[in-house]
This record gives structure tokens, sequence and C-alpha cells, in this order.
């Protein structure tokens, strides 16, 4: 992993200075404002600086030392920063909300911090009894930090085969008496490496883009559109409409005009491909086209086929397609969900029900299983509110912060 600072006039300057030097893929990991130093500085502007990272997959190599100097200790990087994974888009970091407060999950961390760093100041009192031992307690030190980090990410449901990759991929580069604060710092952000650039939902100018929502029944997926229609027409003034297409249930139906009503937004229904084709053409006008799917069982194979049709009919180029799921569902279930729609088409993925789970290891899990980009995650039952887009941020906070702190 090579990361760097970059200072310019203003955010979207230093991003590109950024992504000029280390490519489009490098994810910005944290943007503050610096005043110049000394005397003349007093006369100057502020400046922008953020610090970007790329995965080289040759982290850590001879230079390892001096790049270990530039890792922000994680208290810099948990600083309340800007809440989005601020992948190098500019037109995805013009939504990102304003730095909050000290919250929550920045406090669990300092206080999985304190707690790792108590643990092993016992452990290390015990170990060194003399000189001799002083080279084993150090191997210690170092093995009992990874080990705790490592226990955090297994508590919070990250898979063991993804904690091992991680853990080992930050052991090449540790120093030989890498504190709490360095491991911490080094999962900290190749978590939110491997989580990638994060897909949002934009306006394109070359015409409507039709979004499509598959995925079990129940997780969320109408509440879901609901609230991202609502974003869309109140606060962006997009022309958006909506497509029912659920071909089972007449309530599903209902419960998507209710929206369109209170929104003021045109509807139609789409119970066949042929229907799909019709109602593409009386919306070619919009910007966003919303198409709500049936709820299905992703071990019903008529169904499937019945998907895979209606998708047929938008060519590619036009449409995207987020496959909800429950962060509450089972991992194994999780799996064969996301194999099962894998054979359909290739899609983004949402996560719902964040406020009903206190562990989030399955949205990294399913990331790396999939390869899918992460978009949005919703955690409640109110629209328009309970939704943002996917924050790299928070999530690897929250996994190495634990649910118990
Ligand atoms: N707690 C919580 N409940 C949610 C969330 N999103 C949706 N729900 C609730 O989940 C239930 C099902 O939501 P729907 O939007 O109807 O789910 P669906 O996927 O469209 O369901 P089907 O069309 O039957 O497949 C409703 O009671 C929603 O209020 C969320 O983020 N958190
Ligand atoms: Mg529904």
């Amino acid at each position: 992993m090579i990361i760097k600072k970059f200072q310019a006039r203003t955010e979207t300057e230093a991003i590109l200075l950024a992504k000029e030097e280390l490519g489009k893929d490098a994810i910005v990991m944290n943007i503050k404002t610096v005043k110049p130093k000394g005397f003349y500085g007093l006369f100057k502007k502020p400046v922008v600086e953020i610090t970007a990272a790329i995965d080289d997959n040759d982290s850590y190599n001879s230079s390892g030392e001096k790049m270990l100097s530039e890792l922000q200790k994680i208290q810099e990087v948990a600083k309340p920063a800007p809440s989005v994974a601020t992948a190098l888009n500019p037109n995805i970091l013009e939504e990102r909300e304003e730095p909050k407060a000290e919250n929550a999950i920045e406090k669990r961390l300092n206080d999985l911090q304190k707690l790792l760093e108590t643990q092993l100041v016992e452990k290390n009192e015990k170990a060194a009894g003399s000189e001799e031992q002083a080279e084993k307690s150090v191997n210690r030190k170092n093995e009992a930090c990874i080990q705790l980090v490592q226990d955090q990410l297994v508590n919070n449901e990250m898979d063991e085969k993804y904690v091992s990759q991680i853990i080992s991929e930050v052991e090449k580069g540790l120093p030989r008496e890498a504190g709490v604060d360095n491991v911490l710092s080094s999962v900290y952000q190749r978590i939110i490496l491997k989580l990638g650039q994060r897909k949002a939902i934009e306006i394109s100018e070359e015409g409507p883009k039709f979004l499509f929502f598959i995925g079990p029944t129940g997780v969320g997926k109408t509440t879901t559109i609901a609230k991202l229609a609502s974003d869309f027409v109140l606060k962006k003034k997009a022309k958006v409409a909506l497509i029912a297409s659920d071909t089972y249930r007449i309530a599903a139906v209902e419960q998507l005009k209710t929206y369109a009503n209170i929104l003021s937004i045109p509807l139609q229904v789409a119970y066949s491909p042929e229907d799909m084709g019709q109602v593409k053409e009386e919306f070619s006008d919009m910007d966003l086209v919303f198409i709500d799917t049936a709820g299905r069982s992703h071990q019903n194979q008529e169904q499937k086929e019945d998907l895979a049709e209606l998708l047929k009919v938008i060519p590619k180029e036009e449409r995207e397609i987020f496959l909800v799921l429950s962060a509450t569902t089972k991992y194994r279930d999780l799996l064969k969900i996301t194999d099962c729609y894998s054979d359909i088409a290739e899609y983004n993925l949402i996560f719902t029900k964040l406020d009903e789970t206190s562990c989030i290891g399955n949205i990294y899990n399913l990331k790396m299983h999939t390869g899918a980009p992460l978009s949005y995650t919703t955690s409640g039952q109110n629209v328009p509110d309970d939704i943002g887009i996917i924050d790299a941020q928070d999530i690897a906070k929250k996994l190495l912060g634990g649910n118990d702190y």
C-alpha cells in the first residue's frame, strides 16, 4: 500500500493531484484543512490536505519503515472525517456530509485501543523477567496485539479466511515492535482499501437510467426505493418515475402507488417483458426510473427465469441492478443468495436493516465473496431518512470497535 499526502487550494484539486500520481483507483483516507505555517503563513489562505492510498500489492517493501512513518495514527484517521468512503470521484465527493462531532464509534475505537494496551502491558509484565526474555517479549507483544485485533474482527462476524488474509498482509509490513496503534491503523486502512470504491446512483446526461431492485422477500426493496426516490425528487429535483413489476402480489403495487402519490411522480405497472418494453418508451424523458421487483426465493427456478427475462428488456448500458440484502440474514444464506443472483446479472449491493444487528462483518464478507460494488445501507423504517451511501470508514471503525465498548 502506498500512502501519500496532497495539498491544494480545494478538495477537488487535491483529489485530482492524487489521481494523477497514484492512479484512478486511489482512495482518500482523510481530508483536513491546514493553515500554512510560519510568519508568512499568516497571510496565506488555508489549504486542503488529503491523505490518499493505493494498494500496490507490494506493500511494506524495503522502504516499509518509511511508509509506516507516513501511516497516520488511528486517532488521526478516526477523527471526525467526512462521512463517505471518498472514492476518488469528484461527483461522489459533492455528496459528502459535513464532519460530524466525535461520535460513539470513535469513542468505542479509542476505548478498544486503551483496552488492548492494558491487556498487552499485563502480558508483557508477566513475560519480561530478564534481559534474555526481552527478545521473546517483543515478539509476544506483536503476536498478542495481532491476536486481539483478529479476535475483534472475528467477533464482528468477519469470515476467518478474510481476517487471516488481512492480518497476513498487515503483518508483512509491521515494524518489529509494532504497537496497538500501528496494528489498528494498518488493519483499518486495509479494510477501507478492500471495501473499494462505492457505487452511488448518478443522473446521466445521456438519457434515463433504469434501476432494478432485486432480492429476497421482505428485505426492504420497496422501502429502499421510496427512500432513494424521495431523495432524488425532493433534494435533487430529478425527474423520477416508478415501475411496479411485482407479478405475485396486488398489495406490492399498492405500496408503491402510495409512494408515487406522495411524491407526485408517475407509476406504471409492468407484468411482462412486453409491458416493460412499452413502459420504457413511455419514460424515455425521465432521469431515473426505479423498478420494484417481486421478492423471490433464490431457490425458485421459475421466478429466477422471469426476472432474467425482465432484465433483458433494458440494454446493459441503460440499466443498473441493485441486489438488496438484509444485514440480519445468516451468512450461509447470503452466500447462496448472492451466488444465485450472480447467475442472472452483475449487481451492486445494498444492505438493509443495519439497525437490527450489531454485527456488520457480513458486509465485508459479501464484498469479498462477490466483488460487487457496495452502494447503500439502510438503518430504519423511516422514509426518506434512514438511508445512506455506504461509508467504508464507518464500517472499518465498527468492525474494529466491536460491540462491547
Ligand atoms: N428495521 C428496519 N426495517 C426495514 C428497513 N428497511 C425496510 N424495513 C422494513 O421491512 C419490511 C419489509 O419492507 P419492504 O420494503 O416491503 O420489503 P420488500 O423487499 O419490498 O418486500 P417484498 O416486496 O415482500 O419482497 C417493512 O416493514 C419495512 O418497514 C430497515 O432498514 N430497517
Ligand atoms: Mg416490495
